[in-house]
C-alpha cells in the first residue's frame, strides 16, 4: 500500500517531512485538505487527534510531527549512527517545537487586543530568544545540529519557513547562520526540485488579519 502524507495546502508542520521523503526519494501520496474551508467536521473526526499532519502506510497511521519525521529518516544518513548524536538532533528538534508553540497561539488569535500582548513578546522576546541560540548551536556544529546533515536541518527548515509565512518576517535575514542551514536544505537533490515544482506558499486569506 502506497505511503501517504495527509496535510493542508501549505506548507507548516507537513513541510519538513514532505522535504525528507523527497531528499531520500520516498514515493508517497502528498494529500492536501483545503486550509480556507477547514474545518471539515466530518474528516476532523475522523482523525486519530483531530489534527494533521497524519502519516499513513499498510493501513496503519501514525500522527505527529516529529514522530512522523523521524520515521521516515529512518534507514537512511539523516539518523545519526553514534547515540549521543541522535539524542542531541532530538533535542534540537523538540526545542525548534517549543518556539513553534509559543507562534501558533499568536497567529490564531482573534482578539486584537491580545493578539497585540501576544505579538509584543514573540517579538521583542521570544524570536530572540531561540534564534541566538539555534545560531549558536549551529554555527559550533558546522552549520548543523550534530555536526552532519540529520532530520533536525529540515525540522528547523520547515518551522522557518512557517515563521516566515505566518509572521511576515525573514529569519534568515537577522540570522544568517540559521538562513545558511535553511539554504542548505532548500538546496538539497529532490527538496530543490519539489520546491520548484510547488511553487511559493502564500498566507491563508484567514491568517491574514491585513484582509
Ligand atoms: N503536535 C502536533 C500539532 C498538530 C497541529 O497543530 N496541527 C494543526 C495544523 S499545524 C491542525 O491540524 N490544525 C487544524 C485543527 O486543529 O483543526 C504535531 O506536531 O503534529
Amino acid at each position: 500500500m502506497p505511503k501517504k502524507l495527509q496535510y493542508f495546502n501549505i506548507g507548516g508542520l507537513a513541510e519538513p517531512i514532505r522535504y525528507i521523503l523527497h531528499y531520500t526519494k520516498q514515493d508517497f501520496e502528498d494529500y492536501r485538505h483545503d486550509i480556507d474551508t477547514w474545518p471539515d467536521l466530518k474528516i476532523k473526526a475522523s482523525l486519530p487527534y483531530g489534527q494533521f499532519p497524519i502519516y499513513e502506510e499498510d493501513g496503519k497511521v501514525l500522527t505527529q510531527t516529529l514522530a512522523i519525521a523521524k520515521y521516515v529518516s529512518r534507514d537512511t544518513e539523516l539518523i545519526p549512527d553514534d547515540a549521543w548524536q541522535r539524542a542531541v538532533v532530538e533535542s534540537a528538534v523538540y526545542t525548534v517545537f517549543d518556539y513553534w508553540k509559543n507562534v501558533t497561539p499568536y497567529f490564531l488569535e482573534k482578539d486584537p487586543v491580545k493578539k497585540e500582548e501576544l505579538k509584543k513578546v514573540l517579538f521583542d522576546e521570544t524570536i530572540e530568544y531561540y534564534f541566538s541560540r539555534f545560531s549558536k548551536h549551529l554555527s559550533e556544529n558546522g552549520g548543523y545540529f550534530s555536526g552532519k546533515l540529520s532530520w533536525g536541518e529540515f525540522v528547523l527548515t520547515g518551522v522557518v519557513e512557517a515563521s516566515n509565512l505566518f509572521l511576515k518576517i525573514e529569519l534568515e535575514k537577522k540570522y544568517p547562520v540559521v538562513g545558511a542551514t535553511v539554504e542548505k536544505i532548500r538546496n538539497l537533490p529532490g527538496v530543490k526540485e519539489y520546491i520548484k515544482a510547488r511553487g511559493v506558499y502564500k498566507l491563508p486569506a484567514k491568517f491574514d488579519d491585513k484582509k
